[in-house]
């Protein structure tokens, strides 16, 4: 029982502090994660602080704990929670999702692996073949999509750089049959620079790192990742992790999954690709290197005339349809090879997770003959971010996490206190911080800030970076949660003709408005898409169907990047309002990475803007279970002598009160319009043993009724 944890390890619920405040909140934590109790429960809400440490808190013996129990018989864990998800998707056939939110390095990408390992080892007890492929294909694709999507930042070692959210399909056995994975906006400008300290994607480093010599002989590179350029900041800072056994590692999984040997060829090439691709254009002049051309057509399987063309030229569109090559200037052939190098890696990696969704496609699942395929969604996207310098990627990813936590604030405490009220339940309310307003200052059509970026983006004539930025000055000047320096010309933190600032729910955070145009824009020329269509390797060829089109058919413009990306997050929050949700709420104790130090002002702020003081006293003025009256009755009449086997009472709120009086249950329930609340959950299971107790002597008591009718 979370109770059986001793008053050492302080309290495994923070529903039952002493008082809820922030300095009671902080000390309960500190206790816990001083003890490696890095979980903790706001009722079915898991905090959980990255211990910096391997804990053996996740092995078998573990899961043997956890497996059936309800969430309040052992100490707080992500098994619990995950058990929890599991048995409302199996008992309830309800779609349910786990909703992991927290910073960056916080500890997400960990918490979403033990949750699937988690619910792989609960699963499949007899061992069918195809459901034991379909469970370790969902376990190996992270081995693959972390090598590819990525990357040691300043603040993580191993930072997501894309988001992430996974269903895993169940059938009705309760084991998993097959799943999707959605990827959410890479954070391609990473191929190209790095920020000092940080490195790009950890697959360019296995590559060069752990690939025998004959191999990297074939893609003409060698094992040096400072020899390119775009690999040369991430050898400056300390080593990260195993690279050499990374690549093996993602050469085994990628096996499992089901990549071909002819496949897995096509994806090195690629990478080798981009690497070369640095070298063949200079930023000062147009280099014509024969050999790295020849090199880079090969690895392509292009022509190197069409490639030469591509690299150093465009098409554009004459009057009268004709058709003229317009060759670059030194500083536009730099730029459309940046746009092509990340470009080609961004559709890797989209290929490489549309490849891994067509291995765990659920087949074959007929809701005929084998009833409703349920399923459970994990997501794990990257975490709010404030660096030194922030730029259009920070931007997106910190809209995404303002929707998460409005989609948090909706279910847990507004749609809490709404039905208190509904149903007449005394109440008080309780105040929290809704940050609908800041949602609405990114997204809102004709008048946010993506829509002014698209705006700045289709204008005829030169439309710059600060141009944009004026004309947010001018629109957005009276939003409460925007400024900049011209709004605010004696703040020296921002720079004029730059920075603009959003007051986010976790904190300031100034943005340099450079690049947005372009990265929002997101072009990049025909040529290229033209080029690798035509490449001989099926799998390049695959990554580029829009290379079809001449360029006299490519009239439309494309969605931008924003928009996009608001659209994909607007049908995430969409899917996830659809389901049952289950929160992990992530704290990092300090910025050290190190598991003794609690650091107790960072921790202050992520208590604070997870709003997880609001979450306790939500969670502690209100009642864990609700039933209406007629199915609380259905279920537990056999346990009271007046409601057995059917009360005579005016209606079934009078039947269910006398009912749980008769139980002594009284302190613990409040009677709304229709419902029946109850406190703890500890009632609601002592009646579940009891009628788990009833149910065998009443079927046989019918059952000797039945014999002695006949
Ligand atoms: V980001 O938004 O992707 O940059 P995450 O995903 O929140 O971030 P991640 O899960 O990658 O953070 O955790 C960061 C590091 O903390 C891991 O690489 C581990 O070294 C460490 N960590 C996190 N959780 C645990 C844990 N439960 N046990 C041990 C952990 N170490
Ligand atoms: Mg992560």
């Amino acid at each position: 029982m979370a109770e059986l944890e001793g008053p050492e390890f302080g309290k495994a619920d923070f529903v039952l502090l002493d008082e809820v405040t922030m300095e009671q909140f902080l000390e309960n934590l500190r206790l816990r994660f001083s003890q490696g109790r890095i979980y903790t429960y706001i009722g079915e809400v898991v905090v959980a602080v990255n211990p910096y440490r391997a804990l053996a808190l996740y092995g078998p013996p573990v899961v043997e704990r956890y497996r059936g129990r309800e969430l309040y018989e052992r100490p707080p864990h992500l098994f619990a929670l995950a058990d929890a998800a599991y048995k409302a998707m199996k008992r309830r056939a309800k779609d349910t999702c786990i909703v992991i939110s927290g910073e960056s390095g916080a500890g997400k990408t960990e918490a979403s692996k033990y949750i699937m390992q988690y619910i792989a080892a609960i699963t499949n007890p007899t061992q069918r073949a195809e459901v034991e492929r379909v469970k370790n294909v969902l376990l190996k694709s992270n081995c693959v999509l972390e090598a590819f999507g990525n990357a040691k930042t300043n603040r993580n070692d191993n930072s997501s750089r894309f988001g992430k959210y996974m269903d895993i399909n169940f059938d009705f056995k309760g084991d998993p049959t097959g799943g999707h994975i959605h990827n959410y906006l890479l954070e391609k400008s990473r191929v190209l620079q790095q920020q000092p300290g940080e490195r790009n994607f950890h697959a360019f480093y296995q590559l060069l790192l752990g690939a025998p010599p004959e191999l990297l002989a074939t893609l003409h590179l060698c094992p040096d990742p400072a020899a390119y350029r775009y690999t040369q900041e991430g050898t400056r800072g300390s080593a990260c992790g195993d690279d050499a056994g990374g690549y093996r590692a993602v050469e085994e999984a990628m096996g499992v999954i089901g990549f071909s040997p002819e496949e897995m060829g096509s994806v090195r090439r690629i990478l080798a690709t981009i690497l070369h691709l640095a070298a063949v254009v200079e930023d000062t002049a147009v280099v014509e290197d024969t050999a790295q051309l020849s090199a880079l057509a090969e690895l392509t399987a292009t022509a190197p005339d069409n490639l030469r063309q591509a690299l150093l030229s465009r098409t554009v569109a004459a009057g009268g349809g004709e058709l003229i090559e317009k060759g670059h200037s030194p500083k536009e052939a730099a730029y459309a090879r940046d746009a092509c190098a990340k470009a080609v890696y961004e559709r890797l990696f989209c290929w490489i997770v549309g490849r891994i969704n067509a291995s765990i496609a659920a087949r074959g699942y007929d809701a005929r003959l084998h009833g409703k395929s349920t399923v459970i969604g994990v997501l794990d996207i990257y975490g709010f971010e404030i660096f030194d310098t922030n730029s259009f990627e920070q931007f997106c990813i910190n809209y995404c996490n303002e929707k998460l936590q409005q989609l948090f604030i909706e279910l847990i405490l507004r749609q809490e206190q709404a039905e208190y009220q509904r149903e007449g339940i005394a109440w008080q309310n309780i105040e929290y911080f809704s940050n609908e307003p800041i949602v609405e200052l990114v997204e809102q059509p004709h008048r946010g800030i993506l829509a002014l970026l698209d705006e700045a983006c289709l204008a005829v004539g030169t439309v710059t970076d600060p141009l944009f930025l004026a004309s947010m000055d001018t629109r957005l000047r009276h939003h409460p949660h925007y400024t900049s320096r011209k709004l605010c010309p004696t703040d020296k933190t921002m720079e004029f003709d730059r920075d603009f600032r959003i007051k986010h729910y976790a904190g300031d955070v100034t943005y340099s408005v450079e690049g947005f145009l372009d990265k929002n824009k997101d072009t990049l020329f025909q040529d290229f898409k033209r080029l690798f269509y035509n490449s001989a390797d099926p799998v390049l060829r695959a990554m580029w169907p829009d290379g079809e089109q001449s360029i006299t058919e490519v009239t439309k413009r494309p969605l931008t990047t924003g928009t996009l990306f608001k659209n994909s997050i607007v049908a995430l929050v969409e899917n996830l309002a659809s389901k049952e949700p289950y929160y992990v709420r992530c704290i990092k104790p300090n910025d050290q990475k190190s598991p003794t130090l609690f650091d107790e002002e960072r921790c202050r702020h992520q208590v604070s803007y997870l709003g997880l003081l609001e979450n306790v006293r939500v969670r502690r003025a209100g009642f864990a279970y609700r039933q209406p009256y007629d199915r609380f009755l259905q279920r537990y009449k056999m346990t009271c002598e007046y409601t057995w086997p059917n009360h005579l009472m005016a209606t079934d709120r009078e039947a269910t009160q006398a009912l749980l009086e008769q139980h002594g249950f009284q302190d613990d329930v409040a009677y709304g319009h229709t419902k029946v609340f109850i406190r703890t959950p500890r009632t609601l299971f002592s009646l579940e043993q009891e009628r788990a107790q009833l149910i065998p002597i009443i079927v046989l008591l019918l059952q000797k009724a039945w014999c002695g009718a006949r």
